[in-house]
Parts: C-alpha cells; structure tokens; sequence
C-alpha cells in the first residue's frame, strides 16, 4: 500500500462554492479530498475538485510565455521565450498601435477565472487603468451584471448583493438557477444541494423556476416550467398580487424605504391573468405563490443565470429584490442578506451613489455600465472600420471565442487584431489568436484568499491558503503589474511596482490609525507573502473584524488565518442594513428612475402576442467548468454531454430521433447537435450546454479537442442586450429545429 502524505489544505478556485481541500500526494499522484475541518464545507467536495492536481499537472499547461510564428493558426508555430523578450514584443507591438491609432484602440476582456484569485482581484484594476482606455469588457455581461445593477440602483453599491440565507429560511423561491449541478452562483454555498434537502427536510418549501425539470427541482416542493425569458413578468406579477393582499411588511427597513406607491403603480399591468398568459405559470399558482410567500414565517427569493442573461436581466435582478423587500425578507436572518467579509468594512450608511451609461460603444452606442461595455460588442468594435476601432486586445482569463455570444463572430474579429496578449495558462480557442501568451503558474502554486466569494457566501468565513508547491514561474500579480507597466510605456520590476500601488493604502490606513506608515509597512512586509497577500493582509487587518494593526489584540490579521489553514467561521450572517446602504440619501428608492424609464419596455412585451416557435436555453453539468476543464480526461468521459434536449411532443412534431443530429438555426448562426428527447424539458424549448468545440485549428488541448461537443455559442445572438446592464442575452434565443 502506497502511503498518503498530506500537502495542505486551500480552497477550491474552481467554482463559486468555496469547498476546503485536503491536497495528498499518493504514488506519486495528487490526491484531493474534501477537508472534513472546514467549517463552512465539513468535507464536501464534487469531482473538478478532486481534478485540481490533474489541472496543476496538465502537460498542455504552459510552463512559460510562448510568441506566434506565422498568421494561420492552423499552421503557426510557437516560440518559447523568456519574459522580458515577451515583455518586449508586447511592448514594440503596442507601441505601434498606440502610434497609429491612440490609446481608444486598445481593449481588455477579462473572464471568470480572475474572480476566483486575489492576486487577479487586486492586480488586474491598475492593468485596466493603464490601458487607459474606454473598451473594458468582461464576462460579466454574460453573466451577472444585471444583479450589480439592480444592486447599484437600490442600494447605491454594485457589490451589495443579497443571499438567500439557506440554512435558515423556511422558504426558497429559486429561478433560473441549477446548484446541484452549478454549486450556486451570486449565493456561496459550500453543499449547496445538502442545503437544499435539507431545508426540505425541515418542513420548508424549495419552489424551483426553470424551463427544465432539473436535478435542482428533482429536490423541490415545487417545480414551476416557465416560458423562458420571462421570469422579469414572474416577478412583478408576484409583486402585483402581495400588493394587492396587504401593505407591503417593511419592517426595520420601513423608515428608509421610498417609493411604495410608484411601485404599487408600475406593477399595475402585472396582474395574474396577463402574466399567466406570458410565463405559461397558471393564475391561480402565481396568486397562491405570492400568499404562501407573504405567509411563510421566513422567506427569500433567489434568481441567476436564467433569469439575468435575457433582455430583461436587470428588470428581473431589481423585481426579485422588490419581492424580497415587501414581504420583509430583506437583511433579517432567513431571509435574504448581506454578508461581511474578513476584508470589508461595515459601512456608513451613505454613499456616492450610482450612475450608467458615463460613455458608450462606438459602432451601437451602447451604454457603459459599472465602467464596462457589453461584451455582446466586443466583436463589432473590432471589425467595424472608423476612428476608435479596437486594433489590440489583451485577454486574462478569458476565452470569449467561445464564451461571448455570436462566437463565430469573434473569433474571425480575434484573427484580425493587430496585437493580442492573452494571460492564459492553455492554448486554446481564444489564445491560439495571440501574438504572446503570458501563463500564470498553476492552481498549487498560488496563494489563495477568497475576496469575491465570501462577500456572497450564506455564513461569514475567512481563510488563507499558502502556496503547496514551489514554483520559478511568474506569478499572475507580477504577469499583470508588469503588463500594466508595459502598457503605460514604462517597463519596471513587478515588486517595486507593487509596493508603489501599495503605498497609498498603507498611508490611508496610517493616517487612520494615527500611526506612522513605515510601522505598518514593516508588518505587512513578509518574504513569504506575495503583494497580493500583503494587500488582503491590509484588508483584513483594518476590516470589520480586524486587528487594526494591533488597536484589537483578539482581532484577525492573516497571520491568525494562518494559524487556521482549514478557515475560521465568522458566524451566521447579520443584519446590515441601512448601514452597508450607498446611495446618497441612505436610502432605499423601490423604483429608481432607471428601472422607471426601462419598465415601459416589458409593459409592451407583456401585452405583445406570444410568439410561438422554438427557443433555446442552455445547461451547465456538474462535470463542466465553462469552456476550461474539458482537457481533464476523467471529467469527460463517458457519455457525450453535448446533446440538443428536446421534450418528446417536439420530437415527434419536429421529426427529431433520439440520438440522431438536428440542425439548429439562430439569427447568429447554425450547427448540428445530436438530438436527446427527454420529459424533463417543457415543450418549445431545446437546451445545449455551452463551452464545447475544441476541435479547432491551432489548440493544443490534447484531451478536449478530442471530445465532440458544439459551440452553443454559435447561436446565441449579439443584438438583444439588456438596455440597462449591457449583458448578453443568452437563453430564450428564438431558433428553428430540423432533422440533419
Ligand atoms: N451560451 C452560454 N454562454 C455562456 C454561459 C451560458 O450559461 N450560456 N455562461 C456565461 C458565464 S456565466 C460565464 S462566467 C462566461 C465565462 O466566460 P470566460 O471567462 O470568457 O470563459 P471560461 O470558459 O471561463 O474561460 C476561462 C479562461 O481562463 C483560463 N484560466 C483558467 N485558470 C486561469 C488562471 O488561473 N489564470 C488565468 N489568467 N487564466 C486562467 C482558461 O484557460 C480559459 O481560457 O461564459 C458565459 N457563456
Ligand atoms: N458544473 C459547473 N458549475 C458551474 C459552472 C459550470 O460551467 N459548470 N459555471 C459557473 C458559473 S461561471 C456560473 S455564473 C454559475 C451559474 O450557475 P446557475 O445560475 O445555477 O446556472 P445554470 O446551472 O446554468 O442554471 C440556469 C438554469 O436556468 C434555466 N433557464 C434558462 N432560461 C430560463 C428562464 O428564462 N427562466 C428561468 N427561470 N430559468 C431559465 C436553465 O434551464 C438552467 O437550469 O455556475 C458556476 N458553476
Ligand atoms: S463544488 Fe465548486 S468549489 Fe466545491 S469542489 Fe466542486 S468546483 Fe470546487
Ligand atoms: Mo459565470
């Protein structure tokens, strides 16, 4: 028997669900278990995480920077280079397209993965800064941006985002969201799906919203097949029918509410019998659903991707808040609530307040939101001739050819760039376009301090994992703020230039602290800890439950997270309100005038006559991680995953047979799919997973591009974005289904 000898412990950077890891090496091979002593998962772990050893020792992952040779990438070839040759190239090349088209040509995209590392959180704001540019794209607008928005408009703060307090609610209203397989998004919940039985087994109702009947609403009371894209008339029809029932129940938040008579009359449309017409949920199950919600002692409801990636995201992101408020769910314990992280602060209460559309997109005008375009953009802005065209773009983390809708689209628009730099550890369908690819080390090698999701998570925790294996690669903050210095003219030391970007930080904390910044400095300076790590160190130290540099003895600093290497738990989450309130007044307005002025729009949706014919959604496996881990042999095998679902009733009308291909047919494109007929999708609708179709020319992902998925993105159309958040739409895509 070979001995297991344990390497550490850290948390899962794969998805939102933060699960503690215990990494073993066994026989030579990684060994990863679920970390039966983190507080906030006990154990729990899905099987990408079992694979991270398998992503860390991918023999496609690029071990140093690489420069393209040749303009074909079906015949290029690739060229190992040291940094500073890369570092130059970038730097020749940019400065050539500086020079000839001004800094408004260059374009970042920055995808998922950078959400998931502090070094990207706190590293990638000054490389976008240096670019000095208006074109700053990210996955967030095929994503979430319609909650950041809905969030800014009520609560003045983009980043005050509401969870459904699972462990403690007595009823979870859940649209457009699918965690037995996703694990939970905007909402982190370590077991997501043993909180959901379990919330069942203690007498609560789990109503589940969705086209599909899916793993997820396998677990619910409830199973609600709405018409997709319609969840936004859902909602507000929910709205209609509690005003109706009642005074809305404020509670607390009664004195800094405003707005409840704007409200009562912008839902006057949405009652049961003409939102039944549109979402297909009966009249009497939306009456019976608002009274049960109002009734239950606790309550939250909960909408994601399904809900937001349609043109009517924010409508539905702000509605579901709405809900929440009314029935007095908002910030008390089950719930939905705010959670405080270790490197947050608590709040004053006021704030600065939130504007969109500062500037807009040169070809469609559309609005910047949070200082960000519309992705569903990206590919015209490069295309398109005239003053202003993107000429260079710089990816990190990201592979929108085949991510961001009308993927075919972007994808010609990534071969015709004259610069792009991708930081990115594989070659794949995005980065077989660079001129320089920049890899970071992988997942062992980095340190790791959660900031993104425990602002999200249903309890509040912290930990901080040290890196497990050395590593002479560049680490992804030194790759970003050399970047950065590259790109605003000045090549330098990373270190020296973090040190710069943390000096006035460490200024503002001592002049806080009445303290002298070189003795703070001296603290935070460990050769053990990256600039990242002295960064979170900072946050933490000055955050809600910190030391501040020694002002609370008992406080949290990362030398305390040190001492704890499988987390400390914070404890359930508390009311925040109205302190964590940004908005100028500290107050809350129901209908702010963005959501006003965007109403009309589903009014008239609303009243239009239903159009018939097929729509597509997507799905997501458990096994699947976007577009990026389907070159880890043991999460693709077996059976084929891309399959075109179809209900049985369509089938037969539409001539399809399991298992044979059908061509789909959107506005933005076509392709083939083999066809899966199954009951758990409702009639007029057919599902396709994205993130498929490795196969192309020029990708070296030696497993993936053997497997023999599609890229759904191929249909997903460009042109019906959310007005007010900028996102894709992404589901609901009106498509024509033939036998191939
Ligand atoms: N049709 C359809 N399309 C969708 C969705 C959908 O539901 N339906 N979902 C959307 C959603 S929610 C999202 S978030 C987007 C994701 O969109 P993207 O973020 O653009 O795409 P990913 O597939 O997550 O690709 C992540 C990239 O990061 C790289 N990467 C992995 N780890 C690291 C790292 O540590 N450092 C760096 N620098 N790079 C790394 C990978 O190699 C890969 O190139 O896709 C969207 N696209
Ligand atoms: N295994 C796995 N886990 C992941 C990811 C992954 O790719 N794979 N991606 C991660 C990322 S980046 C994100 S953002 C999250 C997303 O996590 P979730 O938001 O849970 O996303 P999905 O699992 O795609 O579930 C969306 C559901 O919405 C349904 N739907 C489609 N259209 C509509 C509609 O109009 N109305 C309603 N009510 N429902 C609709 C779909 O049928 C689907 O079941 O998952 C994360 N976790
Ligand atoms: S659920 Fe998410 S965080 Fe947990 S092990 Fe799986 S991928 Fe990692
Ligand atoms: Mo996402």
């Amino acid at each position: 028997m070979t001995d297991t000898e344990l390497v550490g412990y850290r948390t899962c950077p794969l998805c939102e669900a933060m699960c503690g890891l215990e990494i073993n090496r066994r026989g030579g091979e990684w060994l990863v278990r679920g970390d039966r002593d983190d507080p906030f998962s006990q154990g729990f772990i899905c099987p990408k995480g079992t694979t991270l050893g398998a992503l860390h020792d991918d023999p496609d992952r690029l071990d140093g920077p690489v420069i393209r040779e040749g303009d074909d990438p079906a015949t290029a070839t690739w060229r190992s280079v040291g940094w500073d040759e890369a570092f130059a190239e970038i730097g020749r090349r940019l400065d050539a397209v500086i020079e000839a088209h001004g800094r408004e040509a260059l374009a970042i995209y920055a995808g998922n993965p950078n959400v998931h590392s502090h070094e990207n959180g706190f590293f990638l704001p000054a490389l976008i800064k240096a670019l000095g540019t208006p074109n700053v794209f990210s996955a967030s607008t095929v994503d979430q941006m319609p909650k950041h928005i809905s969030s800014a408009l009520l609560f003045g703060d983009p980043g005050a985002i509401p969870v459904p307090d699972l462990d403690r609610t007595d009823f979870l209203l859940m649209l457009g969201a699918n965690p037995v397989e996703s694990n939970g998004s905007l909402c982190t919940a370590a077991d997501f799906p043993g909180r959901l039985r379990r919330l069942v087994e203690r007498g609560g109702r789990l109503v589940v919203v969705d086209p599909r009947r899916t793993r997820t609403a396998e677990l619910a009371t409830d199973h609600l097949a709405i018409r997709p894209g319609t969840d936004a008339h859902l909602l507000l029809g929910l709205t209609h029918e509690l005003l109706a029932m009642d005074e809305p129940a404020l509670g607390p938040l009664a004195d800094v509410v405003d707005g409840v008579d704007r409200l009562r009359e912008a839902v006057s449309p949405f009652d049961a019998e003409s939102v039944a017409a549109i979402t297909e949920v009966s009249a009497p199950q939306i009456r019976s659903l608002a009274r049960d919600l109002a009734q239950a002692p606790t309550a939250a409801v909960y909408a994601r991707i399904g809900s937001h990636t349609t043109p009517f995201g924010t409508l539905a992101s702000w509605a579901t808040e709405i809900v929440n408020i009314i029935t007095g769910n908002l910030d008390r314990p089950g719930g939905a609530m705010f959670a405080l992280p270790a490197h947050a602060r608590r709040g004053k209460g006021k704030g600065r307040g939130f504007t969109l559309g500062r500037w807009r997109t040169r070809v469609r005008g559309l609005p910047e939101a949070r200082s960000e375009l519309p992705v569903a953009a990206l590919a015209e802005e490069i295309l398109t001739e005239g003053d202003g065209r993107i000429r260079a773009l710089v990816t990190v983390a990201g592979n929108p050819a085949l991510s961001c809708p009308d993927s075919d689209r972007i994808d010609e628009a990534l071969a015709d760039l004259e610069l792009l730099v991708a930081v990115d550890p594989w070659r794949n369908e995005t980065t077989r376009h660079a001129h320089v690819i920049l890899p970071p080390p992988g997942p062992l090698a980095r340190s790791h301090y959660e900031v993104a999701f425990t602002s999200l998570a249903v309890r509040n925790v912290a930990k901080w994992s040290p890196a497990l294996v050395p590593s002479d690669a560049m680490p992804e903050w030194a790759i970003l703020a050399r970047l950065a210095a590259v790109v605003a003219g000045a090549d330098g030391d990373p270190a020296e230039l973090a040190d710069a970007a943390l000096a006035a930080q460490i200024d503002k904390a001592a002049a806080e602290l009445g303290r002298d910044p070189a003795e703070l400095r001296a603290e935070l300076d460990r050769p053990d800890r990256s600039p990242a790590d002295r960064v979170a160190d900072l946050l933490i130290r000055m955050g809600a439950y910190g030391d501040r540099f020694g002002e609370h003895p008992d406080g949290l600093s990362l030398d305390r997270l040190a001492d704890k290497p499988h987390g400390i738990d914070l404890g359930p989450l508390g009311p925040r309100l109205p302190d964590a309130l940004r908005t100028i007044e500290g107050r809350i307005d129901l209908v702010p005038p963005e959501i006003a002025a965007d109403l009309p729009r589903l009014v008239d949706h609303l009243r239009a006559p239903v159009a018939d014919g097929m729509v597509l959604v997507g799905r997501r496996h458990l096994r699947s991680n976007n577009s990026w881990m389907h070159n880890v042999r043991v999460l693709v095998k077996g059976k084929d995953r891309c399959t075109l679902q179809v209900n049985p009733a369509d089938a037969d009308r539409l001539g399809l047979v399991d298992g044979s291909p059908a061509w789909v047919r959107s506005r933005a494109g076509a392709l083939e799919a083999p066809v899966e007929v199954t009951d758990t999708i409702r009639q007029g609708v057919v599902s396709l997973p994205h993130g498929w179709g490795h196969d192309r020319p020029g990708v070296q992902l030696s497993v993936a591009s053997t497997t023999n998925g599609v890229n759904a993105n191929v249909l997903t159309d460009p042109g019906p974005v959310d007005p007010l958040s900028g996102n894709a739409q992404l589901n609901a895509i009106p498509v024509e289904v033939t036998p191939a």
